[in-house]
């Protein structure tokens, strides 16, 4: 017990002599006071559980052709894609371990839904339709998948799905709105960290205002074990669980969207649907330098609010956007808990011709 007392407070004098102070011996005396349990044996406990920190971070560590490697990379289309038709949307996802980048220069080892990367492929269907999901599983462990869209027994349609197997079910989206979709395997955390996400969007029958310019974006934050220059990076799960990210983004890659803004025309009404995926960040979705218009508060299409200029969309949760800006320019939007911008959940939507960027 005396050894466990003394590597607690050798700990603790480590922890003051970098900053990162998780409690005041202070404070440590003021919870023995209080403490009925044996003095020696709770505090011991309690050092334990800040043994791990602090966690080493790679948040912005980036080659030094970043600015050359983040003009060449292909953003990703935020446009939301068409609707089908007829009463049945058949999807086909393969999954496949892949490295991907996550940043300009960083690469991350990802489990991914459909084979190119995260998050998976935006669904898109009208209320009333049945979606035929069928996953095949081309990954080395067990996956599956959970769709928030759905109400369906979880045990049946969302179970496992073993290495080479396929496994379909149906559900009728009844329920319009924008939705997470993530594979629902043990442990989650570590599954949606590694890029088990996506969005499916679900339009009501009765038609929202018409919108000129409509973009998906799907926000989640990734946990580095190493900084995926040199080799790819994977999971740190001690990070993940204390929700330290080395990069926030949307759509899977930091800032693409500075480096390649999406757009809109002077006077055009802009729908932006936001799922954050997390694994455990919210977003706090703000367009810099106008008011949203309209903002369907978590998912709820009955109803909007007006003259809104930031609104929560909880991690497993989504919201819709409408922004209608007549003067051109260059117009962040962002996750305005700024931590996340600066680790990449920042893009921008250039509102006629305008020349050069601007960052956040
Ligand atoms: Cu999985």
């Amino acid at each position: 017990m005396a050894i466990k007392g003394m590597i607690a407070l050798v700990l603790v004098a480590v922890f003051a002599a970098i900053g990162a102070v998780v409690f005041s011996l202070d404070s440590m005396a003021a919870s023995r006071d209080e403490s009925n349990a044996p003095a020696a044996v709770e505090p011991a406990a309690a050092h334990d559980h800040n043994v791990a920190l602090p966690l080493a971070s790679f948040a912005g560590t980036v080659p030094e052709n970043a600015d050359e490697l983040a003009k060449a990379h292909d953003a990703s289309d935020a446009t939301l894609p068409p609707l089908q038709s007829g009463d049945l949307v058949r999807v086909q996802m393969t999954l496949k371990d892949m490295a991907v980048q996550i940043a300009p220069g960083v690469t991350y080892n990802t489990w991914a839904f459909d084979g190119h990367g995260a998050p998976g492929p935006v669904v898109h269907v009208r209320e009333g339709q049945t979606v035929e999901m069928t996953l095949t599983n081309g990954g080395a462990i067990p996956h599956s998948i959970d769709f928030h869209a759905a109400r369906i027994a979880p045990n049946v349609a969302f179970k496992d799905v073993d290495p080479g197997e396929s496994f379909t079910f149906r559900f009728k989206a009844n329920d319009a709105g924008v939705f997470m979709y993530h594979c629902g395997t043990k442990p989650v955390l570590a599954h949606i960290a590694n890029g088990m996400y996506g969005a499916i969007v679900v339009s009501p029958a009765k038609a929202l205002p018409k919108a000129d310019r409509e973009y998906v974006l799907v926000a989640s934050e990734w946990y580095l074990n190493g900084d995926g220059i040199d080799e790819p990076a994977s999971l740190d799960m001690a990070k993940a669980r204390a929700t330290a990210p080395d990069w926030t983004t949307f759509n899977g890659y930091a800032n693409q969207y500075v480096t390649h803004p999406l757009t809109a025309d002077p006077g055009e009404t802009v729908r932006f649907w936001v799922v954050a995926a997390g694994p455990t960040l919210d977003t706090n979705f703000h367009v810099v330098g106008t008011i949203f218009d309209r903002a369907w508060v978590n998912g709820d299409l009955t109803q909007f609010q007006r003259g809104v200029q930031t609104v929560a969309v909880p991690a497993g949760g989504g919201a819709v956007f409408d922004v209608k800006i007549d003067e051109p320019g260059l117009y962040p939007f962002v996750s305005h808990a700024f931590a996340h911008v600066d680790l990449g959940q920042v893009g921008l939507l250039k509102v006629g011709k305008v020349d050069g960027s601007m960052s956040h």
